[in-house]
């Protein structure tokens, strides 16, 4: 579905828009030359299962171009962000989720954003608590 060739436009792409941005792990999920659990993609995003779940189900839904956190998003990239969010949730009912779940989206430092390539993490499979730690 998508090429290392198309992986490098889009990090060109994504350099005008949001800044340069060094590549991140993702960005090798994306090209696969890491392998990881792909439950869903299409041409805009791909899901892939967390590493380090935690939860039964702990998935996360990223864009193909590298945006590096929510807060560096465009206003014009609300059709994408609508489609994230619609992916998450389309791809939670395959999961099984009919309980309910949780959709995060840590930011920077505060929000404990380890990976700088937007994702929206999607945990279900046990009761949530709130407030998040
Ligand atoms: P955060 O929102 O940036 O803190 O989350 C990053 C997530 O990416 C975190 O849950 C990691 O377990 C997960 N992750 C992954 O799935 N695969 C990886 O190779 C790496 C991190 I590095």
């Amino acid at each position: 579905l998508c090429t290392r060739t198309d992986e490098v436009s889009l990090a060109k792409e994504a350099s005008k828009k949001y800044g340069s941005a060094a590549p991140t792990i993702f960005s090798k999920v994306l090209d696969k030359s890491i392998p990881a659990e792909i439950i869903y993609e299409d041409e805009k995003c791909l899901a892939f299962r967390d590493i380090s779940p935690q939860a039964p189900v702990h998935f996360l839904v990223i864009p193909r171009i590298p945006i590096p956190r929510i807060s560096e998003a465009k206003d014009d990239d609300s059709a994408l962000l609508g489609h994230l969010l619609v992916v998450a949730k389309n791809v939670a009912k395959q999961e099984s989720l009919s309980e309910g779940y949780r959709v995060v989206i840590n930011d920077g430092v505060h929000g404990s954003q380890s990976v700088y390539h937007l994702h929206i993490h999607v945990l279900g499979g046990r009761q949530m608590k709130w407030p998040p730690g």
